[in-house]
């Protein structure tokens, strides 16, 4: 998969040469190219910004420059990334980011992330690009950060984790809180590795009997009970939507 991300703060996004999604750049399952917004101004102050039509607080981000650094993008296309770019404009008005979400773009050779800083970026820019490539505005919750970058730190990792072969094991996001078609909507519950006793704590003896459907069976349970605690409206949803899946009744 190729990534773009155009940013006024390439320096933001470090973290991308890190763990999981560094390693994935490494061995070439992921091709990551940061972009300085204001590498695409032509006046002398590098202005990406100015006062929004209508009034009001803050400061709106120009077109011109995101229409500048969204055209070089587009143009590098080479013969493995697809025609086009998804273009992933992240906004607390976005759609929300789920699992299901994140499946869904780790299905695309090649995404292009316009993070904004101050109010946003002038809505023609949006507009225009969905003439061309498909746009997907993204929120990762119900709060509002100071600008996107954190956002695509948080949409990359979760979809280079899906990515085939950057996981150890194929099988290890299966079972992932949220993922759709395996546990759906539980939460996961504790785990545990050794010593078995620790500071006169020790691992629930089910987890040492060996026993793997008894143990399978504890982690149903277990992930139920953490799913009430902590969120019981999955609880609800999982209820209306039928109780067949993978006999979760605990
Ligand atoms: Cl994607 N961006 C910003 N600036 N704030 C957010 C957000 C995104 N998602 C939640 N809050």
């Amino acid at each position: 998969m190729r990534i773009d991300v155009v940013t006024i703060f390439p320096e933001y996004l470090e973290p991308l040469n890190v763990s999981l999604v560094g390693k994935a750049r490494a061995s070439g399952r992921l091709d990551v190219r940061l972009h300085g917004l204001r590498e695409h101004t032509s006046d002398v102050h590098r202005t990406v910004d100015d006062s929004p039509y209508g009034g009001g607080p803050g400061m709106v981000m120009k077109p011109e420059p995101w229409a500048a650094a969204l055209e070089g993008v587009v143009a590098s296309a080479g013969p493995e990334d697809g025609a086009v770019p998804t273009l992933v404009v992240p906004t607390p008005s976005g759609r929300p980011f789920t699992q299901e979400l994140a499946q869904e773009l780790a299905g695309r050779p090649w995404l292009a992330f316009a993070p904004a800083r101050y109010e946003g970026i002038d809505r023609r820019v949006i507009e225009e690009a969905a003439e061309t490539m498909p746009v997907v505005e993204v929120s990762i919750g119900d709060y509002v950060l100071a600008g996107g970058e954190v956002a695509v730190l948080v949409i990359v990792e979760a979809v280079a984790r899906l990515l085939p072969g950057v996981l150890g094991n194929a099988e290890s996001h299966q079972d992932d809180s949220f993922a759709p078609g395996r546990m759906t909507d539980l939460l996961e519950g504790p785990v545990y590795t050794k010593p078995a006793e620790w500071r006169g704590r020790e691992v629930p003896e089910v987890l040492l009997s060996g026993n793997h459907g008894k143990i399978a069976r504890w982690r149903r349970e277990q992930a139920f009970a953490r799913t009430l605690a902590m969120r019981p409206d999955l609880v609800e949803r999982w209820r209306r939507d039928g109780m067949d899946k993978h006999d979760l009744r605990a």
